[in-house]
């Protein structure tokens, strides 16, 4: 890693790319983006795209962008274009969580970075925000599954902001909200109390604070860092009228869980299996949507991180 280590526990390869080092050497803005959302969330070759429209609305809300994935065995915060091409190309890349970091650079084997495994990486290079779609979470049916995501545990531990539109609402909603306070992931919604459902403004549930603006959000993060380990989630709904029609909603994800049963789909295949067929099922409808929600969300974290910048200087 061309930077110090800034955590104890970075891995002694995490490599930066010259942009990011440089960034995080001067104290500028930098966000982090996963790389299992592009690999694994979204079709190729509309990834490909994405990938370059969500860096660059990253840049449009101040910062630089960190895209995270595991290449060879090495772990990589910021990508060239050449390496982004391989995340979105390769269909036998790895979902990578945190527990199969290990394993990936023992054997020299590359996959996508999701949630509990970027925040973690970036965590470990020193950057505060990270912006994705959904979090991962509790499943529906997870009282005989266990199917609870791993974001949840290392979202428990890993300080940082996460800025996201809540939790995929293929999920258990209430449940995971329930163990989001059991171990005390902080949340706050920007400008709304309305917990988002993701593909939909309003997920149904609601929070018990908001934040008005990224400097806002930049505060509550500092103050969870002088308190205790742990991610401050900012909860960012899209508007109304860039949602997803709410009856098309309810009607594909019920037809995606039925499918997935029927499949025998288990563990971590289970959430692309559900949004690769949201997508067809949808005609796009639900892929157009995802895309506009983490560009949106890229942008206010890219916001949030120069607000944390300004705020430390
Ligand atoms: N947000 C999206 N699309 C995605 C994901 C997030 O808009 O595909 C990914 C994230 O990488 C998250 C993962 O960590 O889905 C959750 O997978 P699981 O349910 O298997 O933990
Ligand atoms: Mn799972």
């Amino acid at each position: 890693m061309s930077a110090e280590p800034r955590h104890a526990a970075a891995p002694a390869d995490l490599t930066l790319s010259p942009e990011v080092a440089e960034a995080l050497d001067a104290g500028a803005p930098v966000v982090a983006l996963e790389s299992t959302l592009l690999a694994h969330g979204l079709p190729r070759p509309d990834n490909r795209a994405a990938a370059d429209e969500v860096e660059a609305a990253v840049r449009a809300g101040g910062a630089v962008p960190a895209t995270i994935a595991v290449l060879d065995g090495v772990p990589h915060v910021g990508l060239t274009p050449a390496q982004v091409d391989r995340v979105c190309e390769d269909p036998d890349l790895a979902k990578l969580g945190v527990r199969d970091l290990p394993v990936a650079s023992a054997l020299r084997l590359s996959g996508a970075t999701t949630v509990s495994s970027t925040a973690l990486l970036a965590a470990a290079a020193g950057i505060g925000v990270f912006a994705t779609g959904g979090l991962g979470g509790v499943h529906r049916q997870s009282a005989e599954t266990f199917d609870e995501s791993a974001d949840l545990t290392a979202l428990s531990r890993t300080s940082l902001a996460v800025v996201c539109a809540g939790v995929k609402s293929i999920l258990d909603v209430p449940a995971t909200l329930e163990r989001m306070e059991s171990l005390s992931i902080t949340v706050v919604g920007y400008r709304t109390t309305t917990f988002p459902g993701f593909y939909v403004a309003d997920s149904g549930s609601s929070l018990d604070w908001s934040v008005d603006s990224p400097e806002q959000a930049a505060a509550v993060l500092a103050a969870r860092r002088d308190l205790t380990p742990g991610a401050v989630v900012v909860a960012n709904p899209l508007p109304a009228d860039e949602q997803l029609d709410p009856d098309l909603h309810d009607r594909v994800i019920a037809g995606a869980l039925a499918a997935a049963e029927d499949a025998g789909v288990r563990g971590k295949a289970v959430t692309p299996f559900v949004l690769d067929h949201l997508h067809r099922a949808s005609e796009g409808a639900t892929l157009a949507v995802n895309v506009r929600l983490v560009l949106r969300n890229a942008e206010l974290a890219g916001r949030i991180a120069a607000a944390l910048a300004g705020a430390a200087r």
